[in-house]
């Protein structure tokens, strides 16, 4: 018999107040760049894109996020940039985090490791904002200081009214 399968990965989920000043970043970014804004809903960072996926793994996929050693960390965005190729205008981080590179390395290795696939192109930490826009050059944002406790296993399904995630396992860390 033929096993369902859906578009996965792996992000940090912003708070609601994060994910609210998000948006008022997105919708700056917009008025300055164009495009087409990321739903407020869809916000998020993705530490690792595994892309179309056995639903018979589920439960290996939850178990390996839930033992990747996950602790939650602060994240600062305070810089609007883009990728000009994927057309995508994003968030990113005033400097370089090293906890966080650490937790997309583990997580990416593991996952490679389990003969899961996932994108090859290395970690670049960005929420995107914008679709179908480019800025022209790195510019500065208020500070948006981000506790980042939730990891997710999103699934990400195409809809009429637009692309949807759901997040499929999620783990918390408070400390
Ligand atoms: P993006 O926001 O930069 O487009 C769901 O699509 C999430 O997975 C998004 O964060 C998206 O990044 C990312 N994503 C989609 N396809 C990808 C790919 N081939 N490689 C890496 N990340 C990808």
């Amino acid at each position: 018999p033929m096993t369902a399968s859906a578009r996965l990965f792996i992000g940090l989920t912003p708070p609601p107040a994060v994910r609210q000043q998000l948006a008022m970043a997105r919708d700056q970014a917009h008025v300055q760049f164009g495009g087409k804004p990321v739903p407020a809903d869809n916000l998020h960072l993705t530490l690792a894109f595994l892309g179309q996926t056995s639903l018979s793994r589920l439960d290996e996929l939850t178990r390996l996020i839930d033992q990747c050693g996950f602790m939650a960390m602060t994240l600062q965005l305070a810089a609007i940039g883009s990728f000009s190729s994927a057309k995508v205008v994003w968030a990113g981080l005033a400097e370089r985090h090293i906890a966080l590179d650490a937790l997309a390395g583990r997580l990416r290795r593991v996952l490679q490791q389990q003969d899961f696939s996932v994108d090859a192109q290395g970690f670049n930490a960005h929420v995107t904002l914008l679709r179908k826009a480019v800025c022209p050059a790195h510019t500065i944002t208020p500070t948006i200081i981000w506790r980042a406790s939730q990891l997710s296993l999103y699934e990400s399904r195409s809809t009429p009214a637009g692309v949807e995630y759901h997040i499929l396992h999620r783990l918390l860390s408070h400390q």
